[in-house]
């Protein structure tokens, strides 16, 4: 577990997986630039940590998750799939046969136990305290050329449920305005956004806090599809292994993580909007100005030598590809304990998350690949999936050209296409309304007889067992004396 951000930096240059750039680089496009550039190298490039952004002495980090290894490194495991069983685990509760199995399951209570924060009183996050603080005095980037200005891409937007108390984190860019206010780019069917609704519902004032740069579990948990109403903070407990600390805010009615660099107070009013936008999003194009809440500052508290932590977005692969990807392990293991028939999904780089969603099944009986698609559009964040395409489980999804081959010989587009309309997500530039259009899902599992198909389904080609040993060996000599 890295106990900041300072952390897991160190660790990351331990590993040989940082760049430290001391030469001055404008927040303004050039950081951008370079990042990007970086993504686009072999594997994802190293992380980054620019010492002299010009203009600040607060250095910017970026790019620290963006490699499926130190996507692995930020959550303390060397595979991903680690947490897929250690949550599937979890989420099987087995009653204890004995005493032995009983202490075999202490560590499991443990775990439990860290899904709590709990409160201190002493925190990094409030080395200093400046009331009159102002967002002018961080190396907030401008990303790109027609972006409408700068904008805080990483942030951990805490609000709570003015009705409940239910606490929500939630990953929503904001764009600087000026030194105290900014826009809250929480889109409709977020948490953030839920929360808003209730309190313009009541005419009151929504808190909200904005953590930087906590440490890396906190900080991807914030990114993460958790279920409405689940706080964000029990999953960062649990990929911690130890449980989160919380400080009260200074201004504010909230908590926020006591080791976080830097906290952002303020509030959200009810009825006022302002044009947010346009901003490079990572679906690789601008997206349009739209009308969005704006977030007023009123106290900012940070460690005394911060470092601000950012990202950016564009044409895949970004960072984000792997936040994303990091979600698609661990809540795997959630979704098959109501849809237990999935072998595996897989959302491409290209495809940005939803518009491009596969997934494989044990296929049990007629129509199950619509029952898979009909699923997913009905469960959360995945009602976004634009694009589902359903395989038998032997298909590995993780192999974007062996699905491509298995869709083109295993759909007939007529009888194999399922259209629906609904809800799609807000950068969605296709659909004729905002926020609303049509969906497509693509059974490519093998057609039964009781579907209706009265030919004989082709078989896959393979050699014998036999045959392909003897094709190794010889591969092996001839692959000794060949270059490619
Ligand atoms: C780098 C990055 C930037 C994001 N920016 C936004 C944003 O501006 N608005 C938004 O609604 N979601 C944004 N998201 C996605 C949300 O963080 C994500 O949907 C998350 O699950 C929302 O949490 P919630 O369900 O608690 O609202 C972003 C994600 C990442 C990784
Ligand atoms: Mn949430």
């Amino acid at each position: 577990m890295f106990k900041d951000l300072n952390d897991f930096i160190r660790a990351l240059a331990d590993q040989h997986e940082l760049a430290l750039i001391t030469e001055p680089v404008s927040p303004d496009l050039e950081i951008a630039a370079v990042t990007d550039r970086v993504s686009k190298s072999p594997g994802g490039g190293p992380a980054l940590l620019f010492e002299n952004p010009t203009g600040f002495d607060v250095p910017v980090a970026l790019n620290l998750f963006g490699s499926m290894k130190r996507m692995c490194m930020a959550l303390d495991v060397a595979r991903l799939d680690d947490l897929a069983s250690e949550i599937d685990d979890l989420a099987t509760p087995k009653m204890p046969g004995g005493v032995v199995d009983a202490v075999k399951m202490l560590p499991k209570l443990n775990r439990l136990r860290d899904l709590m924060p709990k409160t201190v009183s002493d925190a990094p996050c409030q080395e200093v305290v400046k009331k009159g603080g102002s967002l002018d005095d961080l190396p907030i980037l401008q990303c790109w050329p027609e972006d409408g200005g700068r904008y805080i891409t990483l942030p951990l937007v805490f609000t709570k449920d003015p009705e409940t108390g239910a606490r929500n984190i939630g990953t929503y860019r904001m764009q600087v305005y000026d030194g105290r206010t900014t826009g809250m780019h929480w889109q409709r069917h977020k948490g953030g956004a839920q929360h808003h609704r209730v309190a313009e519902r009541l005419g009151r004032r929504l808190p909200v806090a904005v953590a930087l740069g906590p440490d890396p579990a906190l900080t991807y948990s914030a990114t993460a599809p958790m279920p409405e109403g689940l706080d964000e903070l029990m999953l960062a407990g649990f990929l911690r292994r130890e449980r989160v600390e919380l400080v009260k805010c200074v201004s504010v009615d909230l908590e926020v993580p006591a080791n976080a660099q830097i906290i952002l107070e303020g509030y959200v009013e009810p009825g006022e909007r302002r044009r947010e936008g346009p901003f490079g999003d990572h679906t690789g194009f601008y997206s349009h100005p739209d009308d969005y809440p704006v977030f007023h500052l009123t106290c900012i508290t940070q460690r005394r030598r911060p470092l601000y932590l950012t990202t950016v977005v564009g044409i895949p692969p970004m960072e984000d590809y792997y936040l994303g990807k990091a979600s698609e392990r661990i809540f795997l293991p959630l979704i098959r304990k109501t849809l237990p028939e999935i072998v595996d999904m897989a959302f491409p780089a290209a495809g940005i998350f939803h518009n491009i969603v596969l997934v494989s099944i044990d296929k049990r009986y007629p129509g199950h690949a619509r029952k898979i698609m009909n699923a997913f559009w009905g469960l959360g964040q995945l009602m976004f999936s634009k694009t589902i395409i359903v395989v038998d489980k032997d298909v590995n999804v993780q192999n974007e050209a062996e699905v491509a081959w298995i869709v083109g010989t295993h759909y007939d587009p007529e009888r194999d296409i399922q259209f629906t309309r609904g809800p799609v997500d807000d950068l969605e530039d296709a659909s004729d309304l905002p926020a609303l259009g049509s969906k497509m899902g693509i059974d490519a599992t093998r057609k039964w007889a009781s579907e209706g198909f009265k030919r004989t389904w082709p078989t896959r080609i393979v050699t014998t067992p036999e045959a392909g040993r003897k094709a190794e060996e010889v591969w092996q000599r001839i692959a000794k004396g060949w270059k490619a």
